[in-house]
């Protein structure tokens, strides 16, 4: 089904069972009456989950879903996100609480209170105005992890605005398709920020997209580094100039339950990644639902830690909107885990005493193969319970991630969903379930979920088949930017009046659910989605490249890797070493493309393709051959000798 199948045989045989911590269960949050109470009435839930936040004007319907598959929720209701995250604390008395501890990788730290916070959001608001950004109006942020990126955000919000973080590993290429796409004006940014140990620049890379995106007219830069950066004076404002004069007070006006809040692009099967769009009511209700009840928060006793960049949907849901508006006190950090050394995340853990932590499975497997010794060091017993979230996550993983970590103590949430999703729509209740290393186990309360087959039926219990939501929720995303229709195609269309997520998924003998990874185009590199055409697109439009084949094939530690497999225009190179420069080229290429984070990890040059008859490269072999397995079916094959060839080429490149 996908290159995480491997694993499903050892899926099967995974006995072991891990019950909530008799105390946590006792003072625990969510309890096991909430599914029955959601299962009674969905939406009375819901409702009741949304009466939590603050609203100007209350809605009249829960949900409407006459337009399906077009949502609408809270019908009526008006409300400012911001408010929601932060002067509603103020107002309650809760303004000397700290909203985040910050380090950043050099070593300097931040403590911001929510009136702090408060203030610094309302004067990013009023220069936002003064640049003449109104509502409905799009801006593009790309910026490093510092607590300017979350006031950004929230500043956008308090306008309404629509923000569209680009994740700042992406590349110029990548910022201007979004930047063009979204018709943003205004983009914020930063010098650079500190990764590995450096500064490594932002800036630059904003001024190769604007190139390309003539309707930007202001670029907004925040100063984190201090390194030197070209300056356009015409366009770029200093974040201090103009935010740093504002008032530190600003009415804040309500919008629509449905106001647009955010933009965030994804990897779709095409070349083109999708804009998903959140808007605020619905979205907020399930982000602060979820946050508070899977991770169990007591907000004036845990100190959260959710380790996600900001420019991925878990930073929006889980680092921004959920804690916020949960008044929760969260750490945050800027850099590496390896900077200065392998323990720097268990270092902080222990000097901010974090309660709860939240990270990927590849970041448990990179801790993995660093060794035990590096947590060892450290006094973790601040931890209560830790959350896993990105791709599924392999048993060996989980163990080791309770056992080193969790201090054989706490309980593991691994939380499906996705940037369609807006929030945890699968996961245990810390509290509340007996969890199985590996498994996601059942939705959340309120979220309808099931595995279905080929023809759209419930598999029985024991089976697997493709994951489906089948009802409306708040967080779902309400859209595809500028392309309704892509929306319904994409997640409409599959099995009638059912969401189809892309996802594999088994329901074992007792019904719980175990996530087999993407049943399409769309790779899972270190939890971030690429799909195969974009990098073969990144390939081909190499001057030198004919042709490119691209699949994703099991990986130790970044769950998939990138293989692609290339043809050449004009002659091959002549020698290993040749080749071997040709595809750090081409490595270099797809990095200036898309970003780092989509460059193939093995390249290799063929003679030619495996394709059908009809001209359809065939993937499935070439997956095959890269995960060292059996090869299908090769009778459709126009030139069945092709296969051998790169087989025994890929077993000689090692
Ligand atoms: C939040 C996020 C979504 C895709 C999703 C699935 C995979 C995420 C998972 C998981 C198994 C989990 N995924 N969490 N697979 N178990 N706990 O990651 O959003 O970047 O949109 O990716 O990630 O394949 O479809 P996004």
């Amino acid at each position: 089904m996908s290159a995480t199948s491997p694993t499903l045989a050892n899926l099967l045989h995974e006995q072991r069972r891990f019950d909530p911590p008799p105390e946590l269960a006792a003072n625990a949050i969510a309890t096991a009456s909430i599914y029955e109470e959601a299962a009674r009435d969905r939406l009375a839930f819901w409702a009741a989950q949304a009466e939590r936040l603050t609203w100007a004007t209350p809605w009249e319907q829960v949900l409407d879903w006459s337009d399906a598959p077009f949502a609408r929720w809270f019908v009526g209701g008006r409300l400012n996100a911001a408010v929601n995250c932060l002067d509603r604390h103020v107002a309650a008395g809760y303004g000397g609480k700290v909203a985040f501890y910050w380090e950043g990788e050099p070593g300097d730290t931040r403590v911001i209170t929510y009136a702090e916070l408060t203030a610094m959001v309302c004067q990013a608001a009023n220069a936002l105005t003064e640049l003449g950004v109104t509502a409905g109006d799009r801006v593009m942020i790309y910026m490093p992890m510092i607590p300017e990126t979350v006031v950004a955000m929230l500043a956008c919000a308090r306008i309404g605005a629509v923000h569209s973080v680009v994740f700042g590993g992406f590349s110029a290429e990548a910022l201007a398709g979004r930047t063009n796409d979204a018709q943003a004006r205004l983009i914020i940014t930063a010098d650079g920020g500190f990764r590995r140990g450096a500064a490594h620049a932002l800036k630059p890379a904003v001024d190769d997209a604007c190139a390309q995106c003539p309707q930007v007219d202001k670029v907004l830069v925040v100063r984190r580094t201090g390194q030197d950066i070209p300056w356009n004076d015409g366009r770029d404002i200093w974040w201090h100039d103009i935010v740093d004069r504002q008032p530190s007070t600003h009415e804040a006006q309500a919008f629509d339950a449905e106001h647009p809040l955010y933009i965030m692009y994804t990897s779709g099967t095409t070349a083109k990644p999708k804009g998903i769009l959140h808007t605020t009511g619905g979205y907020l209700t399930g982000v602060t639902a979820t946050h508070r009840m899977v991770f169990d928060l007591h907000e004036d006793t845990d100190l959260y830690w959710c380790g996600a960049d900001i420019g991925w949907v878990t930073g929006h849901s889980y680092i921004v909107y959920g804690p916020l508006a949960n008044r929760a006190t969260s750490f945050m950090y800027e850099g590496t885990p390896d900077t200065p050394a392998k323990d720097r995340w268990w270092q902080m853990i222990e000097k901010y005493r974090v309660s709860i932590l939240y990270t990927a499975p590849t970041t448990i497997r990179t801790f993995m193969k660093w060794g035990e010794e590096w947590p060892a060091k450290h006094d973790l017993s601040s931890l209560r319970v830790l959350g896993s979230v990105g791709e599924p996550i392999n048993p060996e993983a989980w163990i080791w991630y309770r056992t080193h970590i969790g201090g054989n103590r706490c309980p593991i949430v691994d939380t499906w969903w996705q940037t369609e999703t807006g929030s945890i729509m699968i996961t245990p209740l810390p509290g509340v379930t007996s969890t199985k290393p590996g498994a996601a186990m059942r939705a959340f309360p309120g979220i309808t979920v099931d595995v279905v087959d080929n023809d759209g039926n419930p598999v029985p219990n024991g089976s697997g088949g493709y994951l489906v939501i089948t009802e409306p929720w708040p967080s779902m995303l309400r859209g595809i930017w500028g392309d309704p229709q892509r929306y319904i195609d994409t997640y409409w269309s599959r099995f009638p009046g059912k969401y189809f997520a892309g996802d594999g998924a088994k329901r074992d003998e007792d019904g719980d659910i175990w996530l087999l990874g993407r049943v399409d185009d769309v790779m899972n590199v270190s939890g971030h989605r690429i799909s195969t055409t974009e990098v073969e697109h990144a390939l081909v439009s190499h001057p030198k490249v004919a042709e490119a084949a691209v699949v994703g094939t099991h990986d130790p530690v970044t769950g998939q890797a990138i293989v692609a497999f290339v043809t050449v225009k004009g002659s091959v190179p002549a020698d290993e070493a040749q080749g071997a420069a040709f595809a750090a080229e081409l490595r270099a290429h797809v990095a200036k493309e898309i970003g780092p984070i989509a460059k193939p990890r093995d390249i290799l040059i063929t003679a030619d393709l495996p394709k059908t008859r009809s001209g359809k490269i065939m993937r499935r072999l070439l997956r095959d051959i890269a995960d060292h397995r059996e090869l299908g079916d090769t009778t459709t094959l126009l030139d069945p000798g092709v296969v051998q060839q790169i087989a025994a080429q890929l077993a000689g490149s090692g």
